[in-house]
């Protein structure tokens, strides 16, 4: 078990859930990130549907990752795993700028899902050790965050690789979340 991950979460163990969930185009670095919090176990389930669902559960937490853009077939069925969410952790390839366009407009109309209105949101700007990689400001501003209205959002430099930028990022997590408690 990840020393870091328990002692910062330990503030938020209690009988309500929390759901979280990591999303953003494949390749992004979603599914290392999960890994990099050492929680435990990741479960990966296919809905009928054929997206893959990645999940890890420590205590009262619940991280779900699955990847955005692709078929807009399947969008429908990524509701079902919507409700309830306290966080979306929105994961950009900072080095990838040719697919920033497509992030953004995935970005966009998941911000639009009734059902995440009251979800903060955090991006990370993963990649950070990749030469060429784009600043938070630049993705900021690429992603269009300063237009964001009613939504709590932070935006993070992150190496899922190096394991860098992580447990700052999760520690806004946690503190923004406790403000939210009950
Ligand atoms: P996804 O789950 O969002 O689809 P993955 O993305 O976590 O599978 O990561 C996709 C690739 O990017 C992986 O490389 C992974 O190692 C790499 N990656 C993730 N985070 C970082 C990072 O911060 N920096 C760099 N340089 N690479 C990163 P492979 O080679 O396994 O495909
Ligand atoms: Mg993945």
């Amino acid at each position: 078990m990840g020393g870091w991950f328990s002692n910062l979460f330990s503030k938020l163990w209690g009988t309500k859930e929390r759901r979280i969930l990591i999303l953003g185009l494949d390749g992004a670095g979603k599914t290392t990130i999960l890994y990099r919090l050492q929680v435990g176990e990741v479960v990966t389930t296919i809905p009928t549907i054929g997206f893959n669902v990645e999940t890890v559960t420590y205590k009262n937490l619940k991280f779900q990752v699955w990847d955005l853009g692709g078929q807009t077939s399947i969008r429908p069925y990524w509701r079902c795993y919507y409700s309830n969410t306290d966080a979306i952790i929105y994961v950009v390839d900072s080095a990838d700028r040719d697919r920033l366009a497509i992030s953004k407009s995935e970005l966009v109309s998941m911000l639009e899902e009734e059902e995440l209105r009251k979800a903060m949101l955090m991006v990370f700007a993963n990649k950070q050790d990749l030469e060429g990689a784009m600043t938070p400001s630049e993705i900021s501003n690429a992603l269009g965050l300063s237009a964001l209205k009613n939504r709590t959002w932070s935006i993070f430099k992150t190496s899922a690789l190096k394991g860098e930028g992580l447990e700052e990022a999760m520690e806004w997590l946690v503190n923004t979340l406790q403000g939210t408690s009950q």
